[in-house]
C-alpha cells in the first residue's frame, strides 16, 4: 500500500475510520494523491480533496474514479449494526448496492484494488465465541451482520469470477479519539473516554460482563496497510481474515480508565445493542491473518486506554472537546 504514486478513494470518509485512514493515506501516497469521499459534506476546513459522493449512485461514481484516474478504493460507506436494525433497508441498500457499484467499478478495469471491511458481525449465535475460528459458521443475527457475510462472499465472487483484487477483515469494535463511532454496538469502548474526561461518569448500554473484541486505532490502520501490502498469493481467506487485537468487557475497561480517574463511576443500563453484543464473539482466533500476511497488534488494554486517556484529558484542558 504504501510509497508509491496510485491514486486512492476513500468512501464514507468523514466516519470514524475514515477520519484517520484519510491522513493515514496521505502520508503513505501524498495528499494530491487521496480522494476523500461521503454522502456528507466536511464541517470546516477538510485536509485533502473532497467530493461528496453517495456510493449508491453508480454514474458519480464512476465520474469521480474516471475524473481522478483512481487506482484503489477503500470502500468504508456503510450503515452500523445498532442503526442497521433500526432503518434495515437502508443498511442493505448501502452495504451491498453500495459495495456491488464500486465492484463494478474493478470490473469496467477502471480500479484494480478494493478494502473492503467486513466484522465481527458476521459471525452470530451459533458461532462458537471463544477464540472464534476462522473458518466456521456465519449464522449474524443482525441485517448489518447479513450484509457483511454477503460482502465477503461477493468480493470473493468478483474475485474468482473476474480477477479483482477485493481485500478485507473481519474488524472488532474501534477504538479511536478523532471521529465518533457511527451507529454500532461497540460504540460505548469509545463513548465511555469522553464521559468519563467530560462528565466523571458514564452510563454504558451493555452489561458489565459483556465481552467483545476490540482494537485500538493504530492497530486498525496497520492492519489495512498489512494486508493491503501482502503479496495476492499469499492471502488464501482474502475478503474475511478474523483479526485479534483487544478482549474485555465494560467493567474491565471501567476498571482500567479508574487507574487514571479514580473518581470516576459507571452505571448500566442495557438496552437493545445487549441482544447484538450477546451474538457476537468474545474473543477471535487471527492464526490466519498471522500466518498469511504476518499481523501482529501493538496495543494491548492498558497502552490503549493510556493512550486515549492522554489524548483527549490534553483535548480537554485546551477546550476542544
Ligand atoms: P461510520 O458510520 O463512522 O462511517 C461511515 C460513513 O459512511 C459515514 O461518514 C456516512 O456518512 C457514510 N455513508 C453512509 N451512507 C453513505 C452513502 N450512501 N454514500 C456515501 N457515504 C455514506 O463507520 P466506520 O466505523 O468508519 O466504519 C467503516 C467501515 O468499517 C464499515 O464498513 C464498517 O462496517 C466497518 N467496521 C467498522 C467497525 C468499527 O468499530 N468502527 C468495526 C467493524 C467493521
Ligand atoms: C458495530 O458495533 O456495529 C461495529 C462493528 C463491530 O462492526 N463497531
Amino acid at each position: 500500500m504504501g510509497g508509491d504514486n496510485r491514486r486512492v478513494m476513500v468512501t464514507g470518509a468523514l466516519g470514524q475510520i475514515g477520519s484517520e485512514l484519510v491522513p493515514h493515506l496521505q502520508l503513505l501516497y501524498g495528499t494530491q494523491n487521496v480522494l476523500a469521499t461521503d454522502i456528507k459534506e466536511p464541517s470546516g476546513s477538510y485536509s485533502s480533496s473532497y467530493e461528496r459522493l453517495d456510493v449508491l449512485n453508480v454514474a458519480e461514481l464512476r465520474g469521480l474514479v474516471k475524473g481522478y484516474d483512481i487506482d484503489v478504493v477503500y470502500h468504508l460507506a456503510a450503515i452500523l449494526s445498532a442503526t442497521g436494525e433500526m432503518r434495515p433497508d437502508l443498511a442493505w441498500d448501502v452495504n451491498i448496492n453500495g459495495f456491488r457499484n464500486v465492484l463494478e467499478m474493478a470490473r469496467e478495469s477502471l480500479i484494480d484494488k478494493i478494502f473492503h471491511p467486513s466484522s465481527i458481525a458476521a459471525f452470530g449465535t451459533e458461532t462458537p465465541r471463544l477464540n472464534t475460528p476462522q473458518d466456521t459458521v456465519l449464522t449474524p443475527r443482525t441485517i448489518y451482520g447479513v450484509t457483511k457475510v454477503t460482502g465477503e462472499l461477493l468480493g470473493k465472487y468478483f474475485f474468482e469470477k473476474f480477477g479483482v483484487d477485493v481485500r478485507g477483515i473481519r474488524l472488532p469494535g474501534v477504538i479511536s479519539n478523532v471521529a465518533p463511532p457511527g451507529g454500532g454496538t461497540t460504540d460505548y469502548a469509545v463513548e465511555i473516554f469522553y464521559e468519563a474526561i467530560e462528565r466523571g461518569s458514564y452510563e454504558c448500554f451493555l452489561r458489565p460482563d459483556t465481552t467483545l473484541p476490540m482494537i485500538y486505532m493504530p492497530d486498525c490502520l496497520k492492519a489495512f496497510q498489512d494486508l493491503m501490502d501482502a503479496p495476492s498469493e499469499t492471502l488464501k481467506h482474502r475478503t474475511s481474515y478474523n483479526l485479534s487485537s483487544l478482549s474485555f468487557n465494560p467493567a474491565e475497561l471501567a476498571a482500567e480508565i479508574m487507574k487514571h480517574k479514580p473518581e470516576f463511576t459507571i452505571t448500566y443500563k442495557p438496552d437493545f445493542r445487549q441482544e447484538i453484543a450477546d451474538s457476537w464473539p468474545m474473543s477471535i482466533d487471527d492464526s490466519c491473518a498471522r500466518a498469511e500476511w504476518g499481523w501482529s497488534p501493538d496495543y494491548d488494554l492498558g497502552a490503549m486506554v493510556d493512550d486515549m486517556c492522554f489524548v483527549l484529558a490534553a483535548r480537554h484542558e485546551s477546550g476542544k472537546i
